[in-house]
């Protein structure tokens, strides 16, 4: 039996699904993942080491920049049929959660709702020092890549704004990681698509989802550190595979 009746007959016998996606899932929208290709302006920059709080403390400009590259580039991308695909299966069953690493809002954009973002979200900007949420100040003008700019300063403190995202080193916000832990250890299949598996803690949860009883299939056209784990790996990318599910 070809994969994709494989998956679908997976997708057909579970009472609930959790889908863990990961950079690879906005790569067809043009979004650059974090380890693979090039990143054009920032190629000289490694962004796990742009993605810390020390990177920000020593070099703020820089890192906001870094940041507001990357905003104008979620701005202008759009969700493909792989995040369509996931908001339509959503809308049609009960047990069904969305789990992301991904910042970027194109699961929301494609109409998915209740997103767990175990990384944070790109466009929740805050005080880096008081957590005031805040504005993301001057606009980008002409999109023109710039390689340094001074983050706004808080109203309530002065402090610098920061993305809201989870940095390397700091913890992910407890409420998403205990909705997605929940999830996965009830859910009789948990569908993995376009992650590395290198990041942790987001990477234990397939291994959570099958040590309590569920199926892991992963949608990723490479394999990963999940493969080894997953009953079924479909070498297939987001856009194309996911649409196939419908
Ligand atoms: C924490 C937001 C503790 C920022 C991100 C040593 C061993 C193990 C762990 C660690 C270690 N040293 C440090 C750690 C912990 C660290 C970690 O895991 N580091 C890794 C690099 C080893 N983790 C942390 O620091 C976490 N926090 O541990 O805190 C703590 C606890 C209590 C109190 C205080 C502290 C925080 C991790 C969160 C980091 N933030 N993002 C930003 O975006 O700028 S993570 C970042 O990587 C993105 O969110 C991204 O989603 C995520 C994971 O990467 P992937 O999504 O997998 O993307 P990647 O590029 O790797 O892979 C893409 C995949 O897609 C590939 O497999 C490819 O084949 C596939 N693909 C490509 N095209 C397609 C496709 N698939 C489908 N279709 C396609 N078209
Ligand atoms: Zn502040």
């Amino acid at each position: 039996m070809a994969t994709v009746s494989k998956v679908r007959r997976c997708l057909e016998q579970a009472r609930s699904v959790v889908v863990l996606t990961g950079a690879g899932m906005s790569a067809e929208s043009g979004i650059a993942t974090f380890r693979g290709g090039d990143h054009g302006l920032w190629a000289r920059f490694d962004p796990a080491r742009l993605a810390t709080p020390e990177a920000f403390r020593a070099d703020p400009d820089l890192v906001w920049a870094w940041y507001r590259w990357r905003m104008e580039g979620v701005r202008s991308a759009q969700p493909h049929a792989g995040h369509h695909a996931l908001a339509e299966l959503g809308r049609r069953r009960a047990g069904w959660t969305l789990v992301t690493q991904n910042v970027d809002d194109l699961h929301e954009r494609a109409g998915s709702r209740d997103v767990i973002h175990l990384h944070g979200e790109l466009f929740a900007i805050r005080c880096f020092d008081c957590h005031a949420s805040m504005r993301e100040g001057e606009s980008w003008a002409g999109f023109e890549p710039i390689l340094r700019q001074a983050p706004p300063r808080c109203p309530q403190c002065g402090g610098p704004a920061r993305p809201g995202v989870v940095w390397f080193g700091e913890a992910l916000p407890e409420s998403a990681w205990c909705a997605a832990v929940a999830a996965v250890e009830r859910c009789d299949l948990v569908l993995v698509v376009g992650t590395s598996g290198v990041v942790h803690p987001a990477a234990a949860l397939p291994e959570l989802g099958r040590r309590a009883g569920a199926r892991v299939v992963e949608i990723n056209p490479e394999s990963s550190a999940i493969t080894p784990l997953a009953h079924l790996h479909w070498p297939a990318t987001a856009a194309a595979a996911l649409p196939q599910l419908l």
